[in-house]
């Protein structure tokens, strides 16, 4: 895969923008907008993640905005990635499936997509990085939290800066994007540890400038 789809990756559903003043009328439209703003100012890569308490649940209603932000991406040609929903995934064609630690069994995974999807595994150990580092299948590794994250709920321990460093220290290859409490001036370290590029919700999502800081985080 092109390691550059992974230098500035947006990750969002609709419960990131409640902050945002259009979304008690429109969820769904305020992520179309805030997204495509950000595809607008160079975005690399755009993971569709409607999870949690706060996001939609209906499943029709969940698809049909999904295929709205694959359109999006489309139209500026950013990679369109799913996370976690294989079947979605399937369905949508979409460029990339995402997957967790405890989602799924990856190498079956794998073996189901035959190579028409690129693959992204969460890792938060070097155990969990080796284990797949060698194999194909998997295309690149989200590796964090780095830092504490009010974004996810479930999310495991944060694992610092210097890990990223680490892990390529003890020969991890695979490309990879770091995630979880990444603001601007953690760009620069986190791509001298290592890092192909970072992923984020918050600094984008609840950025007051989008454009300005999509700009920061592709240090321009
Ligand atoms: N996976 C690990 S941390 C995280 C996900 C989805 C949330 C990242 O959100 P934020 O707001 O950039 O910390």
């Amino acid at each position: 895969m092109n390691k550059h789809i992974l230098r500035c990756y947006l990750v969002a559903g609709t419960q990131d923008c409640r902050h945002l003043p259009q979304y008690a009328n429109n969820p769904q439209q305020t992520l179309l907008d805030r997204l495509e703003q950000a595809l607008k100012a160079g975005i690399t890569c755009y993971q569709f993640r409607e999870k949690g308490q706060f996001s939609l649940q209906d499943p029709t209603e969940i698809e049909q905005l999904a295929r709205q932000c694959q359109a999006l991406c489309q139209q500026y040609n950013v990679p369109f990635i799913m996370n976690n929903d294989v079947a979605l995934a399937e369905k949508l064609k979409a460029d990339g499936i995402h997957v967790g630690q405890k989602d799924f069994a990856v190498d079956k995974l794998a073996q189901q997509i035959q190579g028409k999807m690129l693959i992204g595994l969460s890792v938060n150990t070097l155990q969990q990085a080796q284990q797949h580092n060698d194999f194909n299948g998997v295309d690149y590794y989200g590796c964090g939290p780095i830092f504490p994250t009010f974004s996810k709920s479930d999310a495991a321990p944060d694992v610092g800066i210097n890990f990223v460093q680490y892990l390529r220290e003890q020969g991890i290859t695979k490309p990879l994007v770091a995630i979880g409490g990444i603001k601007t001036p953690h760009v620069k370290p986190l791509l001298q540890n290592g890092a192909d590029g970072v992923a984020v919700i918050s600094t984008i999502m609840q950025a007051k400038d989008v454009a300005l800081t999509v700009k920061a985080i592709l240090g321009e």
